[in-house]
């Protein structure tokens, strides 16, 4: 029986300071997803796109954590609940949710849908940590706290609708980092996070290093959620990211860990997110967007 992937597009911006992610599930669809995700031999449905407050008509500071600082609090909340209910319902009804963004705060909303109902493992595939909090935060950006939020991690620890249920520090690798804050790092070489720099790709090559992210997201647990910042990979392949940082992924990488993925036959959930249509050229970040979702859902030449 084929997998019916359900593209939900999450059109949120209020988690970074560059204005444009919002039109990141446009220039997915618009990139060929549809198309892409057929070539991978699975049914692909719409929902269309989550209805997102707009920045213009709100006030970033109107609602704050119980400490630090988290821009957009409010309407992050608001989105996180609207996103886990449409993943878990997704996951019920026996199809696999591919959530488009957006900036990657949209994230702990499908964390929390995923893991509401099932024990999941995260591979988190980004140049950066995103394990700041409100009170670390040297930005205030929520894009850099989701995986603290969903782990319930320091200020988070509190809030119900962060804090994924089913989910463990133990199940959670990062792969691919080379962008932490001081006490961001700090606060990942404390948890109980498994973390995987560049130097660790150079070192041992993608292939190795994602299985062994398999391997933590896997043990113990019920499937696995797969989270891809477009800045994973390098700028120079991927230009249309609002934090990009030299010396990521290469093209060949990017696509080999995604197979690799989908060879481990654990996929539940992914993300795809942080692309930026206005810093894009000619579209191709999107267009990459597309086709590594669809070899995350195993697209290959020879099928
Ligand atoms: B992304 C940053 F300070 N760490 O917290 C922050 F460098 O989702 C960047 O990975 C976060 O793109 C990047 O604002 C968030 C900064
Ligand atoms: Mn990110
Ligand atoms: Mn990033
Ligand atoms: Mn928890």
């Amino acid at each position: 029986m084929s997998r019916t992937v359900r593209i939900i597009g999450v059109p949120m911006d209020l988690g970074a300071d560059r204005r444009g992610v919002d039109m990141g599930p446009s220039a997915i669809r618009y990139g060929g997803l549809a198309r892409e995700l057929n070539e991978a031999g699975v049914e692909a449905v719409d929902t269309g796109d989550l209805s997102i407050p707009r920045a213009e008509e709100r006030d970033p500071d109107a609602t704050q954590p119980m400490a630090g600082k988290a821009k957009f609090f409010r309407e992050v909340e608001e989105t996180t609940r609207d996103l886990t209910e449409t993943v878990a319902d997704t996951l019920e009804a026996g199809e696999t949710p591919l959530t488009l963004g957006g900036d990657h705060s949209i994230a702990i909303g499908s964390m929390v849908g995923s893991a509401r109902d099932a024990d999941v493992g995260v591979v988190w595939l980004d140049a950066h940590g995103d394990y700041n909090t409100p009170s670390t935060s040297p930005s205030g950006n929520v894009h850099g706290m989701p995986l603290a939020a969903a782990l319930g991690v320091g200020d988070f620890e509190g809030v119900d609708w962060a804090n994924a249920e089913g989910l463990r520090e133990e199940n959670v690798a990062i792969v691919g980092l080379r962008a932490l804050d001081e006490a961001e790092r700090a606060a990942i070489r404390d948890s109980d996070v498994t973390a995987y720099t560049m130097s660790d790709l150079d070192e041992h090559g993608v292939t190795t290093v994602v299985e062994e992210a398999l391997s933590v997201a896997t043990d113990g647990t019920d499937g696995v959620h797969v989270s891809l910042d477009l800045d994973w990979l390098d700028p120079k392949t991927a230009p249309g990211v609002g934090t990009p940082v030299r010396g990521g992924a290469t093209y060949r990488e990017a696509h080999s860990a995604l197979e690799t993925i989908a060879d481990s036959d654990a996929v539940r959930s992914v993300d795809v997110v942080e692309v930026n249509p206005i810093l894009d050229e000619h579209n191709e970040t999107a267009e990459l967007a597309a086709e590594l979702a669809a070899s995350a859902f195993g697209k290959r030449i020879l099928r």
